[in-house]
């Protein structure tokens, strides 16, 4: 069965009240002007060498985050940057990665909880958590019983990108209004609608994890089912469309604003990106973020300090200064990723807070999927039928 839930993070506040760094480059962008507000109290305890190493996802930092905080604190930090769970989870089961923060989504975060990858989060070192917003927090909860683990970075869900007028062409109609299906998953699922988008170019992410659970929820079943049978029901649906799909993609966001893909099975977050990026190279793509009438899948990335951080204290210095309201809302502004702190929305521009593809609203949120956990074995499962798909066997 669908798990949805009335999400209500607080969208009422949003309402009234209103990039990216590059793969495994250390961050040393000119640092403007440090914010006003003091050093956290964690800062000023803390006698660890001046360094933290932060392992996090592509294009998810807002520009002046890492300088500010290198100003202001005299940490110098090291960001490098994976491209889904899977890498950073096989990362962390092996062990010493030299990571004093990783970003993991809450998706993966259970099996490092329980296999003691993580190390529990020591609230009185982060004198802001009270800034997270309760509803997000208790949603979190399910994954990580009392969030005893993990600290919100961002939220948003996977979806139907589209080019609006690659897309038109393809299927060969008018742009204004564009006939879309009534339900976008179909535009990358069905394959009387493939078929004729293959012409511009569909783009899948590339993880099992990020496209077995869609086309499950597409076909009714529970996105996050760990029974294999409902994975291989995914992968025969997948083998369909497999001759339309161009490319398994971890640059997404350029591929869509670049005009490669005309279609994409992505993050609405980084559809947002592409959106703005689009708007910025003025291409004349006009890029967007679709909401399916049967919903997206909601998820949360979190940060997280691993069990054998060096450098724990100055993790706890970087995420309250994260909490600091102007610094979560900075990422919002700049990236089109929903917050987890809620002192933060007052600082959302409003056509940011406005925006469906960043805040949802109720009526679409309650339709979403909240994020669950897969067992081991189904993640394997669903490696194995993702392989399959993609060599088209
Ligand atoms: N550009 C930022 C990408 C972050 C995506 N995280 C997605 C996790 C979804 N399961």
């Amino acid at each position: 069965m669908m798990r949805k839930y009335l999400w209500i993070f607080a969208f009422s506040v949003v309402a009234l009240g209103a990039c990216g760094k590059k793969e495994g480059v250390p961050a040393t962008a000119a640092a403007p002007a440090a914010p006003a507000a003091p050093a956290s109290a964690a800062v000023a305890v803390n006698s660890e060498e001046k360094v933290l190493n932060i392992y996090n996802w592509p294009d998810y930092i807002a520009k002046d985050m890492v300088a500010n905080f290198e100003k202001e604190t005299g940490i110098k930090v090291n960001y490098q940057t994976f491209e889904n769970n899977e890498a950073l989870h096989a990362k962390l089961v092996a062990g010493n990665t030299g990571y004093d923060i990783v970003v993991p989504g809450a998706v993966f975060a259970k099996p490092q909880i329980d296999g003691g990858l993580l190390a529990k989060i020591d609230k009185s070192k982060i004198s802001r958590y009270s800034n997270l917003d309760s509803a997000i927090m208790e949603k979190l909860g399910t994954i990580d019983p009392g969030n005893a683990y993990l600290v919100p970075w961002a939220w948003s869900f996977t979806t139907v990108g589209i080019n609006k007028a690659k897309v038109a062409k393809a299927l060969g109609a008018a742009p204004n209004p564009l006939p879309l299906p009534d339900n976008a998953w179909e535009l990358v699922f069905n394959p009387v609608y493939t078929a004729k988008l293959k012409s511009c170019g569909i783009a899948y992410l590339d993880s099992p994890t990020e496209v077995i659970p869609p086309a499950m929820h597409y076909l009714g079943k529970n996105a996050y089912s760990n029974d294999p049978a409902d994975h291989r029901a995914a992968g025969e649906m997948l083998g369909k469309v497999r001759p339309h799909i161009r490319m398994f993609s971890s640059t997404m966001i350029d591929d869509l604003a670049g005009g490669k893909a005309c279609v994409a099975l992505g993050w609405a977050g980084d559809i947002n990106i592409a959106r703005g990026r689009a708007i910025e190279n003025k291409n004349g793509n006009e890029v967007e973020a679709l909401l399916p009438k049967t919903g997206g899948l909601i998820f949360f990335d979190t940060l997280a300090i691993p069990k054998d951080a060096k450098h724990p204290n100055n993790a706890y210095a970087f995420i309250d200064y994260f909490l600091r309201p102007e610094v979560s809302a900075s990422l919002t502004n700049e990236l089109g990723y929903a917050t987890a702190n809620k002192a933060s929305l007052s600082s959302v521009k409003p056509e940011i807070a406005q925006d469906m593809a960043v805040f949802p609203d109720a009526v679409n949120l309650q339709k979403m999927v909240s994020p669950a956990s897969f067992s081991n074995e189904a993640r394997e499962s669903m490696s194995n039928v993702f392989t399959h798909f993609k060599k088209g066997n």
